[in-house]
């Protein structure tokens, strides 16, 4: 009886955080030489995680210098854009998580890596 009151009590614990929403979850892959996806559609005011992953054979960046500048962030995950250079700077095969909220509007991106943007590294992030 004991035991059952006791997984009742845990049960009831841990239901609201099965089923809390948590911040949704957005993977951007980086690429020789592409964002995938190209075009980042996020919810204005919705708490979002943005995993990236750089499967490229080097070094590659996301840069939206705007897009971070007008979101809302704590001081950790302000560190992990560079602060006011508003980049996720990745070496071959590291990833990152960057957890923010968004603001309303339309920024561009692209890899601040020379030549990298003329070879398809641009995309652009919807925030509506
Ligand atoms: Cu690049």
């Amino acid at each position: 009886m004991r035991f059952l009151a006791l997984a009742a009590a845990a049960l009831a614990i841990a239901l609201p955080v099965t089923f809390a929403e948590g911040p949704a979850k957005v993977t951007v892959t980086l690429a020789n030489f592409s964002f995938t996806p190209a075009d980042l559609h996020l919810r204005a005011g919705h708490s979002v995680t943005l995993h990236f992953v750089n499967e490229g054979s080097g070094g590659h960046d996301f840069t939206a210098a705007g897009f971070f500048a007008a979101a809302t962030m704590d001081a950790a995950n302000r560190t992990h854009v560079g602060g006011t250079k508003g980049r996720v700077s990745l070496g071959k095969g590291e990833s990152a998580d960057v957890t923010l909220i968004p603001r309303a509007g339309t920024y561009k991106v692209h890899c601040s890596h020379f030549g990298h943007s003329a070879l398809g590294m641009t995309g652009k992030i919807i925030v509506d």
